[in-house]
C-alpha cells in the first residue's frame, strides 16, 4: 500500500474515516502524520478543516480514504448527524497515558453503535513514545475483546511507529466487510466531497 499522488482524479472508490475519541489524545496529530507526515507539540487547532484525503493503491485498486477529524466538538460531546453518516471506517484514539481517556472508549463505541449501517472499528492507543504510558496493551485488548472483539493497537503520532499499519488494518478490515462493500457500490455518489458537510446537527445518526 502506498501513496500514488498522481492517481488523485481517478480513484476507484472512497472509504469515509471518521477519527474520534477524547480531547487531547492526539487524533489532529495522528492525521497529520498520516497525511504530511509531520507532528507539531502544541495542541492543533482543527477549526475550519473538515477532513483530509489521500490515495493509496490497495490490491490494486485506488482507493481515496476521506479522513474525518473533528474540530472540537468532542469537547462538548456536540459531534454532528451528517459527521457519522455514511462512515465506512473508525478510529476511537485514547491516549496511553491518560487512564480517562481510555475509560471514554465505551463512549465512542456508543455513538457508533447508533448508526444503522455499522462501520468498521479499530481501537488506537496513542502517545507509546511516552514513558508516562499507564494504559497497557494487554488492559487494552482484553477490554476490546469484551466491547464485541474490537481490534485494538497502538501508535505514536510523534515518531510515527504504527501509524501506516493502522490505517492499513482498517483499509483491509473495511474492504472484508461485504455488506459495507455492497453499500459503496450501490451508492458511488455517496462520499462526493461537496455532499457531505457537518452543518446538520446529530438527532437519529444515519
Ligand atoms: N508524546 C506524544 N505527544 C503527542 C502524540 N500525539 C499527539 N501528541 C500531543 O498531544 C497534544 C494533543 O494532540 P492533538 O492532535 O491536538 O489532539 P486531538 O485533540 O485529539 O486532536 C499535542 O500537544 C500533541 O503534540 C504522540 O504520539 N506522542
Ligand atoms: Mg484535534
Amino acid at each position: 500500500m502506498n501513496i500514488e499522488p498522481h492517481l488523485q482524479q481517478q480513484a476507484d472508490m472512497t472509504f469515509k474515516i471518521l477519527i474520534i475519541g477524547e480531547s487531547a489524545v492526539g487524533k489532529t496529530a495522528i492525521l497529520e502524520r498520516y497525511c504530511e507526515n509531520e507532528f507539531h507539540d502544541e495542541l492543533i487547532s482543527t477549526i475550519g478543516v473538515d477532513f483530509k484525503s489521500r490515495i493509496i493503491n490497495y490490491q490494486g485498486k485506488t482507493v481515496k480514504l476521506q479522513l474525518w477529524d473533528t474540530a472540537g466538538q468532542e469537547r462538548f460531546r456536540n459531534i454532528t448527524s451528517s459527521y457519522y453518516r455514511g462512515t465506512h471506517g473508525c478510529l476511537i484514539v485514547y491516549d496511553v497515558t491518560d487512564i480517562t481517556s481510555f475509560e471514554k472508549i465505551t463512549y465512542w463505541i456508543n455513538e457508533l453503535n447508533d448508526c444503522s449501517t455499522k462501520p468498521e472499528i479499530l481501537v488506537v492507543g496513542n502517545k507509546i513514545d511516552s514513558e508516562d504510558a499507564v494504559v497497557t496493551s494487554e488492559v487494552a485488548e482484553k477490554f476490546c475483546r469484551l466491547s464485541g472483539g474490537l481490534r485494538s493497537m497502538r501508535c505514536s503520532a510523534k515518531t510515527g511507529e504504527n501509524v501506516e499499519s493502522i490505517f492499513n488494518v482498517l483499509v483491509e478490515s473495511i474492504s472484508k466487510n461485504k455488506s459495507i462493500m455492497e453499500r459503496l457500490v450501490s451508492v458511488p455518489k455517496l462520499l462526493d466531497d461537496a455532499s457531505l458537510q457537518p452543518t446538520q446537527k446529530k438527532q437519529s445518526c444515519c
